[in-house]
């Protein structure tokens, strides 16, 4: 039959119909709601409503450690301070069908690996969004973990000495190369910026924009090689507004010839862009239902 996907991230969430087919229906998008758990609840009602009648499940990709049907944000700041939700009870009290949860990162690399199988056993997913966030596999498998955690590369050190991350540990990769993190650096300005004004400014000659690009760009670069040198990756996917971003890629790939040979990972962009969360989401489902 047909799912409801939804991909709940730390700026966005997206809702499509994902028919039998693996085809996208009904695509739509809301803000995530900066504030407590009634306002996520309010939200999710406002996205699943228009939909309950016309699905036989829900799949659904969110931010956060997902596990035992409970999210629980490793970075609360990201969802405006909110550090547990009730994920799947709250689904199942606006729409009473069955739901599987998956992590953001998780699912968008379980899509992203459907198209790489035949190449590789061994791969890593990376979204530069709000946070940052992936999924790894291993021997064809998508890794999960026993408590919901792996994959949360975006808290691995990048900076030892860099800003202090809303998960409480200083120079996460995160707090370095978020979008989040690269509006941040703007604050001192006289004029603070969104990460895609940073860009802008960027590709029109501003240094310190640059500079920050050139951060974030580098932080990614670091810890695919550390990623790479300790699974044997074979392949890298990047994702994530930021990540998809004009030039980000290009950024990253630079960097990497800077290193020496066995640490540079090939990576690409994510086949289905925007997507690759709502469609592992729905792979996922699908193969537990
Ligand atoms: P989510 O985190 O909800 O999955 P996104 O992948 O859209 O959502 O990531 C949101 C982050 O990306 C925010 O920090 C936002 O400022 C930044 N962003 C959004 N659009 C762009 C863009 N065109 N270029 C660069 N950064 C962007
Ligand atoms: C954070 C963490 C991850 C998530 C990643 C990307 C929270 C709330 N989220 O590291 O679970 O996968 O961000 O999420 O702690 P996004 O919101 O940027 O898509």
């Amino acid at each position: 039959g047909k799912g409801l996907a939804l991909d709940i991230g730390g700026t966005k969430i997206a809702a499509a119909i994902v028919m039998e087919s693996g085809v996208l229906a009904n695509r739509q998008q809301i803000a995530t709601p900066r504030g407590d758990a009634r306002q996520l609840s309010a939200a999710l009602e406002t996205v699943i409503a228009p939909y309950r009648h016309q699905v036989d499940f829900i799949a659904v990709a969110s931010t956060g450690i997902i596990s035992k049907g409970l999210l629980t944000a490793l970075n609360p700041a990201n969802l405006g301070g909110l550090a547990d939700f009730p994920l799947q009870d709250c689904i199942q009290s606006i729409a009473d069908l069955p739901c599987v949860l998956l992590n953001d990162g998780q699912a968008a690399a379980w899509a992203e690996y459907q198209l790489l199988k035949e190449q590789c056993d061994n791969a890593l997913y990376v979204t530069v969004s709000t946070g940052v966030g992936g999924g790894i596999i291993l021997n064809k498998k998508l890794l999960v973990g026993n408590g919901g955690l792996a994959g949360h590369i975006g808290h691995t050190l990048s900076d030892p000495l860099g800003p202090l991350c809303g998960c409480g540990r200083r120079g996460c990769v995160e707090s370095v190369a978020s979008g989040t993190a690269i509006g941040a650096a703007t604050h001192g300005w006289a004029q603070p910026l969104s990460a895609a004004h940073v860009f802008t400014m960027a590709r029109e000659g501003h240094t310190p924009a640059e500079n920050i690009l050139h951060r974030s760009a580098t932080a990614i670069a670091q810890m695919l090689a550390d990623m790479r040198i300790a699974l044997d990756l074979e392949q890298a996917i990047l994702g994530g507004s930021v990540g998809l971003a004009e030039g980000y890629l290009e950024r990253v790939t630079s960097l990497q010839t800077d290193l020496p040979d066995i640490y540079r990972i090939p990576v690409q962009a994510a086949y289905h862009q925007q997507d690759s969360g709502l469609l592992g989401a729905a792979l996922w489902a699908r193969a537990i239902l």
